[in-house]
Parts: structure tokens; sequence; C-alpha cells
């Protein structure tokens, strides 16, 4: 096993990472920007290094002065987190190169799975399902129009190159087509260097489902069960689950062995996650595959009792998972809410400034996973995702009763943050029924809706758990009465709303 790891990474998933290494006597090396001197994360580590600037490709993406810093500390091995050089195949091989051990998979794997289009031609022979469409860069744009007419309309123009929603274009009408085709052409030329697109079939209201995985270097792979992630604004993640609300124990095994096929496809080793969409009549198609760990992996792990960055280090050294499938059971429900230093009635919009009072909640079945401290100062130069509360209970209804009452816990004052966007989901009668798809926030949300309280004062006194055992009763006496178009549903108590004269 590895004495030393360095964490190419900043933030609450450096901290995450360095927590499972003191669990298993492995010391650890932080890097920070001089943007991070007073973080968090430095103070965790038992060694810390700055490595350049506050931008981060004058120090968290210089790949160079990790790999020196490997070789002058020691580290044996570099856990990269998520974003960053998480994905990137040059560094992946640079460190091969350097005899440093990467804690992901292969530059071979990446670079597969980098490629939309390389990504679904490798898995289609292994009988993966894709969506409708074509899997080859369009050449020819009067055979595309046969291909599209023939899948039918509507019809999505995706790079290859993109990713995370970029590079995408709707096209609702065969008279729109060759038009939209060119200009996707040239958005991606400029914008990724590659002007390969293709097209699949638009699946109108789908939900993204995407199963983690784990392999390790002898052929083992198994599927840890999905996370329903379809609250999204503008293809950012706020809400995740485990398990999804709707899956049956049918479509759950065979998207869990379709994403352990994508693993067989591309020699896959460590942690991944395999995207899909599902349609409204259910069926479910492959999207692409995160070859990172992810930031909302901790629900997995509430659900199935993992710690899936000590799977992750084990691999990497060279063990054998330390599970198979059939030892893999889901547990109870687990829900993570992303605190982003983001003004919900405000578009959502970044913010910066001081972290006045920071206060986290406690207590069964609750986890934050976090990198701040009362007074500290946000830098703005990287992602403002600033903590994750996740938590679990032995059911969905409970899971939500329990990250309200957590909600309600957490005090961050000086900042706006998605927080009490959290609670306008969990009091969501589309959300508590499970009913919703990936247009989730544009259906329901407005600011209003947030701020309003739509129950009388008879009703505001079932708050809490007798809240959803109220839309519950509704929904039991008349199927789904509960009115989800009128109000938006939003349940907000002046205790809530006031909470931080209370602290
Ligand atoms: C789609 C789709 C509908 N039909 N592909 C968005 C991100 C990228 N990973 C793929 N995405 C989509 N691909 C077909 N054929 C709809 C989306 C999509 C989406 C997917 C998952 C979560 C949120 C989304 C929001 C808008 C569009």
């Amino acid at each position: 096993m590895f004495k030393k790891i360095l964490i190419a990474n900043r933030g609450e998933i450096a901290i995450r990472v360095m927590r499972t290494c003191r669990e298993m006597g492995i010391s650890t090396v932080a890097i920070y920007s001089e943007a991070d001197v007073q973080a968090l994360h430095v103070r965790y580590a038992d060694e810390a290094y700055c490595v350049g600037g506050a931008a981060s490709a004058d120090s968290y993406l210089r790949m160079d002065r990790i790999i020196d810093l490997c070789k002058t500390t020691g580290a044996e091995a570099v856990h990269p987190g998520y974003g960053f050089l998480s994905e990137n195949a040059v560094f992946a091989r640079k460190l091969k190169e350097n005899g440093i051990v990467l804690i992901g998979p292969s530059a071979e794997s990446m670079e597969v799975m980098g490629s939309k289009i390389a990504s679904k031609q490798a898995v289609k022979a292994f009988g993966v399902p894709l969506v409708p469409g074509i899997d080859e860069a369009i050449k020819n744009p009067e055979d595309a129009l046969l291909v599209a007419i023939e899948v039918g309309f509507p019809v999505l123009v995706k790079a290859s190159a993109g990713g995370g929603g970029k590079g995408m274009r709707v096209v609702d009408r065969k008279e729109d087509f060759l038009s939209a085709l060119q200009m996707a052409q040239n958005e991606a030329r400029s914008a990724f260097g590659d002007d390969s697109v293709f097209i699949e079939k638009y699946v109108g209201s789908p939900r993204h489902i995407e199963i983690q995985l784990m392999a390790d270097n002898y052929g083992n792979a198994c599927y840890l069960f999905e996370r329903e992630c379809s609250i999204q604004r503008r293809h950012q993640k706020l809400v995740e689950e485990a398990p999804s609300a709707v899956l049956t124990e049918e479509i759950r095994r065979a998207m869990g062995e379709a994403a352990v096929n994508v693993a067989k496809a591309c020699n896959y080793s460590g942690a991944g996650t395999v995207e899909f969409l599902l349609s409204e009549n259910m069926e479910f198609y492959f999207l692409e595959m995160n070859t990172r760990l992810q930031v909302e992996h901790p629900v997995t792990e509430l659900i199935t009792g993992i710690d899936l960055v000590k799977e992750q280090i084990r691999v990497a050294a060279g063990e054998t998972l330390s599970f198979s499938q059939g030892d893999l059971k889901i547990h109870g429900h687990a829900i993570e809410l992303r605190i982003c230093a983001e003004d919900p009635l405000n578009q959502f919009l970044p913010n910066v400034g001081t972290v006045e009072t920071y206060k986290v909640p406690q207590g069964s079945g609750i986890r934050v996973d976090d990198c701040m401290e009362s007074g500290m100062e946000i830098p703005i130069y990287y992602d403002n995702m600033l903590a994750k509360l996740i938590v679990w209970a032995p059911n969905r209804l409970d899971a939500i009763a329990r990250m309200r009452r957590a909600i309600g816990e957490y005090v961050i004052t000086g900042i706006e943050t998605t927080l009490m966007f959290g609670d306008f989901v969990m009091t969501h009668p589309a959300f508590i029924e499970g009913k919703f798809d990936t247009h989730f926030i544009q259906q329901y949300f407005t600011p209003e809706a947030m701020r309003a309280p739509i129950l009388d004062e008879q009703e505001q006194a079932l708050l809490g758990v007798a809240a959803l055992e109220f839309f519950h009763r509704e929904k039991a006496q008349n199927g789904s009465s509960v009115d989800i178009s009128s109000n938006g549903g939003a349940v907000t108590s002046d205790w809530y709303l006031n909470r931080k004269n209370y602290s």
C-alpha cells in the first residue's frame, strides 16, 4: 500500500480524499495556490506546498510542479479529485512516465470516453443501448439529413468533443436541419478545435440517471447502483439522490449491467460513472462516461456502505475489489444538496464575499463535506460550490424530512447560497412524489415560489415530517391530487425565512 499520496485538488474534495488517507494510515501532501494560503485543506494535510498563483492555470493545473513535488516529497501516487486534471489524459501519461501512480483510469480509457463518438462506437459492440442516430462524425450533410428524417424530428446535433451540455443543438424541423448542422460544426470548431458532430433522436423529457461503478485491474467490475441527478440548472446539478424514486429492480439491473459493459469496453480501472438518459416510457440510453470520482459520490457511499475513495486507492495500489456484485445491496435512501455561492432569488448569479457565521447541521444521518469556516473569504478563482449537505434515512420520505431539518439547522451568513433552494425542492409536490425530469427547475422554480408560503396558518403547523404526511395523505385519498401547476409548491415557514435572527 502507498505510504504517501499527493492530492492535486482543493476545497471539499481535497479534504474528503485526505480523510480516507488518514484512516488508511497514508500520509497526505496538499497543494495550494496563493489564493488558498488560509484554506482548510492546507491545514488538514500532513504537508502542504504552494504551487503558484491564484489562477488555476498557474497552480492546480501545473502538471510539471505537481510531478516535481511528488518526487521531492516522496509521494507515490496522486489523487486528482474532480475537475482540474482529473480527466486529463496527458497528465495521466506524464505521471506514468515518471513512475507515479494516478489514482484513476488509464490515459487510454480517458481518451476513448473523452470523445462522444469514440465512446459510442466502443460501447456499441458490448450491447449498450444507444440513442437512435448515427455514431460517426457527419461528413456529408445530405446523407445526415436522410438519417435525421429516418430517426424522426426533433433531433439533436451534438459535438463529439462537447460535454456537460456544451455543443448541443435541437433541430425541430427538417427545413432547419442543414443550417443548424452548419452552425453546430462552426461552434464546435471554435469551442473545441474539433468540428466533429453527430446526430441523435431528441429525447424530450428525460431523467438523468447515472450508474456508479468500480473496476480493478484483474477484470472485475461491479455497479454500485444509480444516482438520480435530474434536478439541474444549466447542466449544473443541484440535488442528487440514491436510489432513484422510479427505477424498478429490473431496469436497475439492466442499467447496472450496461454500465459494467461500458467499463469492459474501455478496459476501465477505478471508480467511474456511466450517464444514461431515462425516457418517459422508461427506456434508457448511454450518454457518456465520467472517468473520475464525482461530486455526488457520497449518496452512493451512504446507501452501499462503501468508501469509494478507499476502493480507488486499493485498486490503484494493485489490489482486487474488496466486494463482488452479490455483496452489494441498497440500504435506505440518501439525498445531497450542493451548497453553492449563488443567489437563487437572483437567477442563481454567483456572489462573492466573506462568510460571517458558519454552523453545520448535526445529528443522526447527516454528513457535511465542506472546506469552510466562519470568517472565510471565498476566492473568486474557483468553482463556487462550497459544501455538500448529504443526508441518509431508512426511506425516501424520511430522507426528505431529514434534509429539511438539516437545512433549517445550517447557518451561513454573509453570502447568498443555494440552501433555501434546497428547501424549495424538498417541499415541492413533484419532487416528493418523484414525478420530475431534467426540466424541474425550468418548470417549477420562481423566486416568488421559493419565498412565498403557500400553506395557510393551520397548514403551516404541519411543517416538517407532518407536511410530507399531509401531501401523502392527499395523494392516497385523491390519487395525484396535489396541484403542482399553480403555485410552485413552496412550503416555507416564518421560522425558516427568519432563522438568521434565531441563531
Ligand atoms: C440529450 C438530451 C436529449 N436527447 N440527448 C445534456 C448534457 C449531455 N451530457 C447530454 N445532454 C442531453 N442529451 C438526447 N439524444 C438531453 C440532454 C439534456 C440533459 C441531460 C441530462 C441532464 C440534464 C439535461 C438538460 C438538458 C439536456
